[in-house]
């Protein structure tokens, strides 16, 4: 059975290594933080991934998964390491190139390097296959070369790693032909082959059509407030239409991802990406708008500059995640403290942050709003009963559409939502008048 080395076991590297344990492979996971090689043989992950801890244990139990800080002779090797970006919004491979570096001495003929992180297109041909050639080999003819880009969706990793399609991208056929091999072994679902920069465009468009679509629901969202029209109620409608397929609006777009793989291209190709650019910038805002709205929402109970309290529900950058990567209340949290409000914060996900967590209980005692930031499947079921008698004031600021607001209404709260205007909560009633109608 063929080893396989998986280089980077973050999101995305340990999951895919736990994958190929269990598919029979001999695969050792190597990372540079002693931390994550302590939890992992502690029996633990420092990930939080829906049926990732039960895989990883028996891939550990099977014996075919072993951990450590350096790579060993192995017929393939995977990269799966992170590829953020700098102060200047350009693309920091640092990452790549030492796990290339790392992989070079052990490197012989007829292995095989996947590069998976999501990288600028061109980074397989003109930087990665140069780095590994300083092993005195040649790539092409003496080992293969793929760019096979990661594309699951955290929160359902597991299962998409299986279930999606997968893109190869060969510096030559015979490079992706080897890969379809490896990976033909665990996904279930179709598997193409192309070159590698096209496959690194394929990841990168992928992630610029979400941050595109977030940023045109964003805008629209912002001119229905002022119209006076629910947003939400707009969208529903219109994606009754066969080929029309809007986004969510929401408190910014966060992540290790749509936020930052949009500049890879934006640094290439300046002059060309406008509509990338824009959409980055509108998203980016999106933080700033939320704290103007809930600042006008707040004139009506400010009294004798009395400071605020206000609860902050749901910190990560998505709902049912504990990821709190780039998240928007990263910098709303930073903004209503340059307010001097006073913050209680409660996640039922999150467990490191750089702001203290409370209890639901703590947060709500004397609060004066509460402003929801993430669409915690836990949210939908909150009871504004318990809210209410521990708020000091009934107003809630809903960014993410999750709560049923009917109930919170009738339960005496004034609710607002974000792309619906200020006037919303005079009109929750009316929907749910027209509703029985
Ligand atoms: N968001 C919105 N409105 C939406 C959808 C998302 O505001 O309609 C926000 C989310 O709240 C979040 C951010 O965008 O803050 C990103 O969330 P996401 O669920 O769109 O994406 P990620 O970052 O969790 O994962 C994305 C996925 N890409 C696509 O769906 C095209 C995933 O498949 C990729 O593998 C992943 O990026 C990655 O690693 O690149």
């Amino acid at each position: 059975m063929k080893k396989i080395c998986v280089m980077g076991l973050g999101y995305i590297g340990m999951p895919t290594a736990s994958i190929l344990a269990t598919h029979g492979f001999k695969v050792l996971g190597v990372d540079v933080n002693p931390k994550i090689i302590e939890a992992v043989c502690n029996g633990n992950t420092p990930i939080a991934e829906p049926g990732l801890e039960t895989l990883l244990k028996t891939a550990i139990n099977s014996g075919n998964l072993r951990v450590t800080l350096q790579p060993e002779p192995s017929d393939i090797f995977i990269i799966a390491v992170p590829t953020p970006i700098t102060t200047e919004k350009k693309a920091d491979l640092q990452f790549v190139k030492k796990a290339a570096e790392n992989i070079v001495p052990f490197l012989s003929t007829g292995n095989l390097v996947i590069l998976e992180s999501t990288c600028p297109p061109n980074t397989t041909r003109e930087l990665l296959v140069p780095w590994l050639e300083q092993s005195g080999l040649k790539a092409g003819q003496e080992f293969f070369v793929v760019y096979c880009p990661e594309r699951v969706l955290p929160g359902q990793i597991l299962k998409e790693l299986i279930e999606n399609s997968h893109i190869i991208g060969g510096i030559d056929t015979s490079s992706a032909e080897a890969a379809k091999r490896l990976y033909s072994h665990f996904v279930e679902g179709k598997i193409y082959l192309t070159d590698a920069t096209t496959a690194e465009m394929v990841k990168i468009m992928e992630n610029v059509y979400r941050d595109v679509n977030i940023a045109l629901v964003n805008e629209l969202g912002i001119i229905c407030a002022k119209l006076g029209v629910n947003v939400w109620e707009v969208i529903e409608l219109a994606n009754f239409h066969p080929r029309v397929n809007l986004h969510r609006p929401g408190p910014g777009v966060g992540g290790h991802c749509i936020p930052v793989d949009p500049w890879f291209i934006v640094e290439k190709f300046p002059q060309e990406a406008r509509i990338i650019t824009l959409s980055r910038t509108i998203n980016d805002a999106m933080p700033s708008y939320v704290v103007k709205q809930l600042c006008k929402i707040l004139r009506q109970i400010v009294v004798n500059n009395v400071k605020l309290k206000i609860t902050i529900l749901g910190v990560s950058y998505k709902g049912n995640v504990d990821d709190t990567r780039g998240s928007p209340a990263l910098s709303i949290i930073q903004a209503l403290r340059d307010e001097n409000m006073d913050l209680a914060i409660y996640d039922p996900h999150v467990r490191d942050f750089p702001y203290k967590l409370s209890s639901l209980t703590e947060a709500l005692y004397d609060s004066d709003c509460a402003l929801v930031l993430a669409d915690h499947d836990e949210f939908r079921f909150l009871h504004p009963q318990q809210f209410r008698e521990l708020m000091r004031h009934h107003l809630v600021f809903d960014t993410c559409n999750c709560l049923k607001h009917e109930l919170w209404h009738s339960s005496g709260f004034d609710i607002y939502l974000l792309g619906a205007g200020m006037e919303y909560h005079d009109k929750v009633e009316c929907g749910e008048k027209q509703e029985e109608d």
